[in-house]
């Protein structure tokens, strides 16, 4: 395989990451299948238009039925918001389509297995958005647990803390209603930590949880598609439908235990998704916007230099720092979008499923679900898939 086709339905944050990835591939990483950028999708046609120059696809379409029945199309690109994956992913395994979904994969745990479901019958690659797994600081964490340098784990603590919704007078924007999101910072961020714990530490087994909705009703304002809102505000309100924070506990099936936080309150915190993992042997911590260390503790070291101490995780032998730039350079948020797609396009050439795929989708659902059920029932509930 030379190439992959790929047609994206969707063209605001994640259709330019993507994008972005997409171009970025061929100059950095010449040895998977070189991604084609065919056909964008949007529902606005001008501005899809400007979308499709801007970002260098060859075609730009207003209906994504149409992207998913092309001929000159092998990987579906869902880069739009939660409520139309389901439809779309069903569609495009029917058309025995490969899928790359945003998270999370889907409104609904019953949605979630549909769609795991549908690609496993087709027969088709399938892989999910989770990008943060793909920092190298993280690639390393990982590879410190897996080896035992940091013995058995006992503490995950994890954290994604934004502040963009603080303002009363913020708009309703998609993500602040359910039928579209499907959750809040639950499974907008939430979702991000859920995974993070699961590629680190092992699958969650059960949770309970609390959340809150501060703010609940806000202005309508004209166009409410991105994350932040345009055009001028009716004067009228609508109400919020989702949580704006969410915290659970959580036990893991190896012994683990763990807390979570989400939430969109957090004043000066812009976009920090961040965890510390404790084990018998040591601990390493994490802040995505110091995304280029991981700090590692090692209770072996000499008593005299002990403490945490700061691994920079942008050179070689850290995972993918031979393909960007010379020492000490740093790689940025793009960066973990690139290597994702990375691992997609090595799956579609070597003919095996990428990591994290839809499996990863649908558990990661139902710690989502199992949350929120926590949280009405006011009690710990299993993680079942
Ligand atoms: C908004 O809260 C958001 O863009 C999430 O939707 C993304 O998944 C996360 O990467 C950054 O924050």
């Amino acid at each position: 395989m030379q190439e992959v086709r790929v047609g994206i339905i969707g063209y605001k944050f994640m259709g330019k990451a993507h994008s972005h990835a997409y171009h970025d591939i061929p100059l950095f990483f010449p040895d998977v299948p070189k991604p084609v950028k065919q056909v964008i999708c949007g529902r606005d046609a001008s501005d899809v238009e400007k979308a499709r120059q801007q970002f260098g696809w060859a075609h730009a379409v207003t209906d994504w039925r149409e992207v998913v029945a092309r001929d000159d199309v092998d990987l579906i690109d869902i880069s739009a918001p939660s409520d139309v994956h389901h439809e779309i992913v069903l569609a495009a395994a029917r058309h025995k389509k490969h899928v790359f979904c945003e998270k999370p994969l889907a409104l609904t745990l019953q949605h979630a297995r549909e769609m795991l479901a549908a690609v496993q019958e087709a027969g088709v690659v399938h892989m999910i958005g989770f990008n943060y797994r793909f920092a190298p600081a993280v690639q390393l964490a990982k590879s410190l647990i897996a080896s035992g340098r940091l013995g058995t784990i006992y503490h995950f603590r994890g954290w994604f803390l934004q502040d963009w919704i603080v303002d009363p007078e913020f708009p309703l924007v998609w993500r602040l209603r359910k039928e579209v999101a499907g959750s809040g910072a639950l499974g907008d961020l939430g979702a991000h930590v859920i995974d993070m714990a699961r590629f680190l530490v092992g699958e969650i087994s059960e949770v309970v949880g609390l959340a809150e909705t501060f703010i609940k009703r806000r202005p309508l304002a004209a166009e409410m598609t991105g994350l932040s809102a345009s055009g001028e505000a009716s004067g009228e309100y609508g109400e919020v439908t989702v949580d704006d924070a969410t915290v659970f506990l959580a036990r893991f099936a190896n012994g683990a235990i763990g807390t979570f936080e989400a939430t969109r309150f957090a004043p000066g915190h812009r976009c920090t998704h961040a965890f510390e993992i404790n084990g018998s042997k040591g601990s390493v911590r994490f802040d995505f916007e110091r995304m280029n260390e991981l700090e590692v503790f090692f209770r072996d070291d000499d008593a005299d230099v002990q403490g945490f101490r700061r691994i920079l995780a942008t050179d070689p032998p850290h995972a993918f720092a031979d393909r960007w730039w010379p020492a000490g350079h740093g790689l940025g948020y793009e960066h973990t979008i690139v290597h994702e797609v990375v691992e997609l396009l090595a799956a579609l050439r070597d003919g095996r499923q990428p990591v994290p795929n839809f499996e990863d989708g649908l558990r990661c659902q139902a710690v989502l679900e199992a949350v929120e059920r926590s949280i009405a029932e006011r009690a710990w509930v299993k993680v079942e898939i």
